[in-house]
């Protein structure tokens, strides 16, 4: 191995176990296609597309190309009070993706600002309205919505918030969905929990309908181990926020950009949200990222109601729109397209399950849940130490050369959607021979 010109010390690594890491450094230096190239020259095939960001796979050529001629022409430009024409022409793309009724975006740059984005976008709407009064925001157990504290506040992760005092104020939480009990190992929507949507009659009972503003979920759970939607239950969600006029928020920052097989989540599951959160496989990773789409008559409702002149929502990003994350959108959508990658998850979607549905019966395996290109093997924790197995089969699969995420003992897995049927085989037989090895 190079020595090292770099001193591992300096930088405090997000999510990440620092002293672990530091003692055994896992470092990547370049990437093409479906894999990385390590510091120790060794290839690793990408299990996860990065952070479940990569859909589009790794340096294509076309996004790097679209990158560096922005760079080149126009590296950034004021966007307060100012524009350049690819946020513009970025925007029109994403709104043509969404599904009707949903084509006015606003641009962030990660799925934590869009996710504080849509909540501020909700109260906004409801005041303009006449009904500020609706600022109860409802979240659900196990969802990720990002580290803001908007996020952190609707999410339902308790080590994300345990140590950040009082969040949100106003802030309730739906049930989860996922029980071992009722619906381990099904292969893609589970039959059994439609029911669990029931609960948003009961918190808006208690808070009275007028005075909540939005539920936010996760139409497939990704960071909290893939939890699949129970047949019925996003309509169910729909049919009761129609009822007691609740804007419905999907945060598709993972399920968005065909990771289930259409652009957007709302469309495979045909129920159709207010507000989409998106990020990450927008730019297939390339440049920071995200937004949300909206609404129109939301978006009507927010601008039109403020005196002319006046800034309608004040509220946006230095790097809202940026000119180099608005190129490398253009080209990743236009390559999404021109490869019909969201068709080609679709396509691969039962291999890919059979392939993870072959893992049940190895050692340790619990439950295994899969929609789309997107799975999650759940894993027997070691009473006492929660997340070491599962960090132990990451490091047995990380020495086969496959990249895998763990998220606590459930192993999570969302390949580039230019990933082969062979290639998904390797990932799976991977982590069928670190489960054989794993005690
Ligand atoms: N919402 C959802 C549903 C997410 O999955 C965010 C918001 C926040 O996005 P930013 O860009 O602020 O990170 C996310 C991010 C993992 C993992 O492996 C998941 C995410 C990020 C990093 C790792 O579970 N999701």
């Amino acid at each position: 191995m190079n020595p090292r010109d770099y001193d591992l010390e300096a930088f405090w690594m997000p999510f990440t176990a620092n002293r672990q890491f530091k003692a055994a450094p896992r470092v990547m230096v370049s990437a093409q296609d479906m894999h990385y190239t390590c510091e120790d020259g060794r290839r690793v095939l990408d299990g996860t597309a990065g952070l479940w960001c990569v859909n589009a796979g790794h340096c294509r050529p076309k996004i790097v190309e679209a990158i560096r001629r922005q760079a080149g022409t126009l590296d950034y430009s004021p966007l307060f009070q100012m524009g350049h024409p690819g946020e513009f022409r970025a925007a029109t793309l994403l709104a043509a993706l969404a599904p009707a009724g949903l084509d006015r975006v606003f641009f962030c740059n990660s799925g934590s600002e869009a996710v504080d984005t849509a909540l501020k976008i909700a109260l906004a709407f409801h005041r303009a309205r006449g009904e500020g009064h609706r600022n109860v925001m409802v979240g659900r157990e196990r969802g990720y919505h990002g580290v803001g504290f908007g996020g952190i506040s609707v999410g339902g992760i308790p080590g994300n918030r345990k140590v950040f005092g009082s969040l949100l104020p106003r802030v309730d939480h739906l049930p989860h969905t996922h029980s071992l009990a009722d619906m381990a190992f099904s292969r893609g929507q589970p039959a059994w929990g439609a029911h669990l949507a029931d609960d948003l009659e009961r918190i808006v009972a208690l808070h009275d309908s007028s005075n909540i503003a939005a539920v936010i979920v996760e139409p497939v759970a990704g960071s909290t181990g893939v939890v699949v939607p129970p047949r019925g239950y996003l309509e169910k969600l729909r049919a009761i926020c129609d009822r007691h006029g609740l804007l419905l928020v999907f945060d598709e920052v993972i399920t968005g950009f065909g990771r289930l097989g259409t652009a957007f989540a709302a469309q495979t599951f045909g129920v159709t949200p207010d507000m989409i959160v998106f990020a990450k496989g927008v730019t297939s990773g390339a440049v920071p990222m995200a937004g949300v789409i909206v609404r129109r008559g939301i978006h009507d409702t927010v601008v039109n109601g403020g005196a002319p002149g006046t800034v309608e929502f004040p509220h946006g990003y230095t790097y809202s729109g940026h000119p180099l994350a608005s190129a490398a959108a253009e080209a990743t959508l236009a390559l999404y397209h021109e490869e019909r990658l969201f068709d080609r998850a679709r396509a691969l979607a039962p291999h890919f399950e059979q392939a993870v549905h072959g893992l049940k019966g190895l050692p340790h395996v619990i439950d295994i849940r899969n929609f789309g290109l997107m799975a999650g093997i759940e894993l027997a924790a070691i009473p006492g130490k929660p997340g070491a197995r599962g960090h132990e089969v990451f490091m047995k699969c990380y020495e086969r050369g496959v990249l895998t995420r763990v998220t606590g003992d459930t192993i999570a897995l969302s390949p580039p959607l230019i990933v082969t049927e062979a290639q998904i085989d390797e990932i799976t037989g991977a982590i069928a021979a670190a489960l054989r090895e794993t005690a």
